[in-house]
C-alpha cells in the first residue's frame, strides 16, 4: 500500500490527500508533526526518507517521491482513471500553470520555515508576518479569480469534473481562511463550494486526519 508522509494543515499534504481520494487510492497516513520538538520532519530518519525536510512525500515501495505536483504525475501515470487532468492540450496546460501558480508562487510564501525564518532570524512580528501573507494569498488568488472570470463557467476549474486545479485550490482557500487573507473570489469560493460537496475533498479536510489539532 502507499504510503503518505503528510501534516493535516499543510496545505501541500492536503492537495496530495484529494488526488488520492479521487483516484480512489487506498494509503496509509504517515503523520509528520511540523512543530512539535522543532519538527519532526528535521529528524535525522526523516531525513533520511526526504532530505528536503517535507512534507509532503509519497512513498510506493522503494520509491519515494516528494513536491505535490511531481505526485499528481506520478499518480496520473499509475492510475490513469479517472483522469484529473483535462483532455484539452490547451487546458491541461492552463491547468498545470494554476495549479504552479498555488504551489511554486503563493505557498511557499507561507511555508512555516519561511515564517519562522521571518520571526526568528529577521525579528519580523506577528502582525508583520499576516501582513506578508495575507498581501502574497491576495495578489496571486486576484490572478486566479481573474483567470477563472475569463472562462466559461463550470462546476470545477477546468470542466465539470475535478482536476488538480481543484486539489490545489481548496487547500489554498483553507490557508487564506487560516491567515485572514480571504477576499472577495466569487469564482474560486463557487468552484471550491463545490468541491467541498464532494466526498473525495471532504475525507481530505485537515480536520477529519488523525493528528488534528494536535498542535
Ligand atoms: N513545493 C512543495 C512544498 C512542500 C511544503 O512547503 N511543505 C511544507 C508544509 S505545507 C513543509 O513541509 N514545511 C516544513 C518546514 O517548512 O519545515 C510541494 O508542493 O510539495
Amino acid at each position: 500500500m502507499l504510503k503518505l508522509y503528510n501534516y493535516w494543515r499543510s496545505s501541500s499534504s492536503y492537495r496530495v490527500r484529494i488526488a488520492l481520494n479521487l483516484k480512489l487510492i487506498q494509503y496509509e497516513s504517515i503523520p509528520v508533526h511540523l512543530l512539535r520538538d522543532g519538527g519532526e520532519q528535521h529528524k535525522p530518519e526523516y531525513r533520511a526518507l526526504n532530505p528536503q525536510e517535507m512534507v509532503p512525500l509519497l512513498v510506493d515501495g522503494d520509491f519515494a517521491l516528494g513536491q505535490s505536483l511531481a505526485i499528481f504525475q506520478y499518480l496520473e501515470a499509475q492510475v490513469p482513471q479517472p483522469a484529473l487532468v483535462p483532455e484539452d492540450s490547451r487546458d491541461a496546460a492552463r491547468m498545470w500553470s494554476f495549479c504552479q501558480v498555488i504551489a511554486s508562487d503563493v505557498q511557499p510564501l507561507h511555508n512555516t520555515r519561511l515564517l519562522q525564518y521571518l520571526d526568528k532570524e529577521l525579528g519580523v512580528d506577528e502582525e508583520r508576518r499576516k501582513t506578508w501573507v495575507r498581501h502574497w494569498i491576495g495578489l496571486n488568488l486576484d490572478a486566479l479569480e481573474q483567470e477563472l472570470q475569463v472562462r466559461e463557467a463550470t462546476p470545477y476549474c477546468f470542466g465539470e469534473t475535478p482536476t488538480y486545479a481543484d486539489c490545489c485550490l481548496v487547500p489554498q482557500l483553507y490557508a487564506a481562511e487560516r491567515f485572514g487573507a480571504v477576499r472577495d473570489w466569487p469564482r474560486l469560493q463557487a468552484v471550491a463550494t463545490r468541491c467541498r460537496e464532494h466526498a473525495g475533498f471532504i475525507a481530505a479536510h485537515p480536520d477529519l486526519q488523525v493528528d488534528a489539532q494536535k498542535v
